[in-house]
C-alpha cells in the first residue's frame, strides 16, 4: 500500500494567512493531480487552541521570531495561527478534499508544539498516524505541504524512524525561508529520505 501525507495545507500558511508561506498555494494544483496515485490520502491539520505555547501573544515581552527554551526544547514564537475551528484552520477550497481518507491533528496540547504529523515536539504523545499507516499495511509513503524546514521535515524525519519507506515530492512543497530549506533537504536526505 503507498500512501499520500498532506502535510498542513490550511489557509493560514498560504498567502493571505497569518503565517503565510510564500507561494504556498502554487503547489495545491500539484497535490490534487497526484492524488490519483495512492491508495491511501491522508492530511494533516495544525491544530492549536489559542492559548498555544508556541504563539508569541501569549508571552508577555516576547515577540515573533523569539526563541523560548520549555522543558529543554527550544520553541520558536509565531504570529497566531491555525486556532481550532478558525478559518485560517481550514483547507483551501481548491484543494481536493473529496480524496482525502482521513485527516490527523497535531499540535492540539497548549504546552507543546508539534511540527511533526507523527509526535509532538518532546515526543511524549502521538497523534496515532503510524498506528494508522500500518494498519493500513501501508509500506511507502510521499510527503507533500507546509511548510519544507518545519512540518514537511519534521513529519518525513518521523516516518523514516517508524520504518516507513519515505519521500518527498519537492515540487509539492513550499517553505518560509530558502536556505533553511536547502539545509532541512540536505538533513533529509542524510537521514534516508529520498528527494524526488
Ligand atoms: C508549521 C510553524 C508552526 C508548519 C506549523 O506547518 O510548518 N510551522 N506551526
Ligand atoms: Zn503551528
Amino acid at each position: 500500500m503507498k500512501a499520500l501525507v498532506i502535510v498542513d495545507i490550511q489557509n493560514d500558511f498560504l498567502p493571505g494567512g497569518s503565517l503565510s508561506v510564500p507561494e504556498g498555494d502554487k503547489i495545491i494544483n500539484s497535490i490534487n493531480e497526484i492524488m490519483d496515485d495512492y491508495d491511501l490520502i491522508i492530511a494533516t491539520k495544525d491544530w492549536h487552541p489559542s492559548d498555544h505555547i508556541s504563539f508569541a501573544s501569549n508571552h508577555q515581552n516576547k515577540k515573533v521570531g523569539d526563541v523560548i527554551n520549555i522543558n529543554k526544547v527550544d520553541q520558536i514564537l509565531w504570529p497566531n495561527h491555525c486556532v481550532q475551528e478558525s478559518f485560517g484552520s481550514e483547507f483551501p477550497k481548491n484543494l481536493d478534499f473529496s480524496k482525502v481518507h482521513k485527516v490527523i491533528y497535531k499540535g492540539q496540547n497548549s504546552n507543546i508544539d508539534s511540527y511533526s504529523g507523527f509526535f509532538d515536539n518532546n515526543k511524549d504523545s502521538s497523534t496515532g498516524l503510524s498506528d494508522f499507516l500500518k494498519e493500513k499495511k501501508v509500506e511507502k509513503v510521499d510527503f507533500v505541504g507546509l511548510a519544507t524546514e518545519y512540518c514537511v521535515k519534521f513529519t518525513a524525519l518521523d516516518s523514516v524512524k517508524e520504518g516507513f519507506y519515505s519521500r518527498v515530492i519537492t515540487k509539492c512543497t513550499k517553505g518560509l525561508d530558502e536556505l533553511e530549506c536547502k539545509n532541512a533537504f540536505d538533513e533529509m536526505r542524510s537521514e534516508g529520505i529520498v528527494l524526488i
